[in-house]
């Protein structure tokens, strides 16, 4: 990990007025180092950083970031189980899958509204997922092949992603942290789905146990890149950490997955495909063997199982949506009240 102390500098130009912590960016204010001090103190007194406070460039760009990754996600994510919507094998399971994927691309939504608070426009952090300036999570280039791999993502992939997640509810953003605390709710919702689903199987015939097992062999790994490379080549964590954007460590949170993980594995009568898998009573967590770190690289570099077909469909669900991007820009338009001013006017 990188060290880092407290804030770099950087100027904004956003003005603030929430606290006395918290300076204005305003002509005639404060100077860059007591803007600095009074965010640096903001964070340490746990207080929520806000829109239109005061903060350095380098915080922003953080947040766009991983938020942008974060929203870009969600959306992508929607894809590999979308794929299963026709196939589901009940109306009851068609029902669920379809209320998931929705709660994905709302997901997707608070995310972008979150990110647009710090300056940025939703065109332009699409611009940047279409044209790959801007990452989504690797977990999202995996096949999903057959229907257990709905429960799969469902158990694993939110599983991972909630434990990631609750602790951004304390981030110390006030829009992303509250837009993770109803994110939280519903993949929750998620995982139980998942699990369900999946505990069916294992307990259904030997084929529908072995389609749940071979599931669970393929997505278990790619699980835990979810969460980031080994802390020691971690580029952004010392300094998400120091701003208390990020809680822990990549390789914290991949360790409080993998102890929630083993025993509702064995819940489900399903087996881990890690023979390293170990309980260490030392560190009252489990070992677990190596991670294939060349394959994340591979799979950020777009050299996944999926990458192309992913951001091949992206591109054109939002070539096709341009019409209504538009009709609601003209319905905004002749909706808004300098239109319904010029009307009454004209009468
Ligand atoms: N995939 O220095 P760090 C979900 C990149 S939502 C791709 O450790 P950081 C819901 C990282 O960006 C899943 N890239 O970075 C759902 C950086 O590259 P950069 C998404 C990754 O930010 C379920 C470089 O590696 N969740 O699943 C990945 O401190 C089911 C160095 O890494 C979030 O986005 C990766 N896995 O920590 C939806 C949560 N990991 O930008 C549908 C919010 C790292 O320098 C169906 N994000 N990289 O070019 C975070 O918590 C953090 O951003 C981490 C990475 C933990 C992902």
């Amino acid at each position: 990990m990188a060290t880092v102390a407290s804030s770099t500098s950087g100027t904004s130009s956003t003005g603030g007025t929430a606290g006395a912590a918290r300076a204005t960016g305003e002509t005639g204010g404060p100077g860059e180092d007591a803007l600095l001090a009074a965010f640096d103190a903001a964070v340490a007194a746990e207080e929520r950083i806000e829109p239109r406070d005061w903060m350095p460039d380098a915080y922003r760009a953080t947040l766009v970031r991983q938020m942008a990754q974060h929203a870009h996600s969600e959306i992508i994510g929607m894809q590999p189980e979308a794929n299963w919507i026709t196939r589901a094998p009940s109306l009851r399971r068609k029902a669920i899958l379809m209320a998931k994927v929705q709660d994905e691309v709302g997901h997707g939504l608070y995310l972008y509204s979150a990110t647009e608070t710090l300056g940025t426009s939703r065109d332009e952090l699409l611009d940047k997922l279409h044209s790959g300036r801007q990452k989504y999570s690797s977990i999202f280039n995996y096949p999903t092949l057959t229907w257990a791999d709905v429960g799969a993502i469902g158990w694993l992939v939110d599983g991972a992603a909630i434990t990631n997640q609750v602790p951004l509810c304390r981030c110390s953003y006030g829009p992303y942290a509250r837009a993770m605390v109803r994110v939280c709710k519903e993949e929750s919702f998620h995982q139980r789905q998942g699990f369900e689903l999946l505990m069916a199987l294992s307990k259904g015939t030997p084929e529908q146990h072995a389609m749940a097992q071979d599931a669970v062999d393929r997505w278990w790994w790619p699980s835990l890149m979810m969460f980031g490379p080994p802390d020691g080549e971690s580029a952004h964590s010392a300094q998400s950490m120091a701003w208390r954007i990020k809680r822990f460590s990549n390789d914290d949170l991949r360790q409080r997955f993998v102890d929630i993980c083993v025993p509702q594995a064995e819940a489900l009568g399903l087996t881990l495909p890690d023979p390293g898998l170990r309980w260490n009573e030392e560190k009252g967590g489990y070992d677990h063997g190596p991670i294939d770190w060349t394959e994340f690289q591979q799979v950020l570099r777009g050299n996944g199982p999926c990458n192309e077909e992913r951001i091949t469909r992206r591109r054109t669900a939002h070539e096709e949506g341009a019409w209504v991007r538009e009709a609601a820009a003209a319905y905004a338009a002749k909706h808004s009240p300098a239109a319904a001013d010029a009307t009454a006017v004209a009468a």
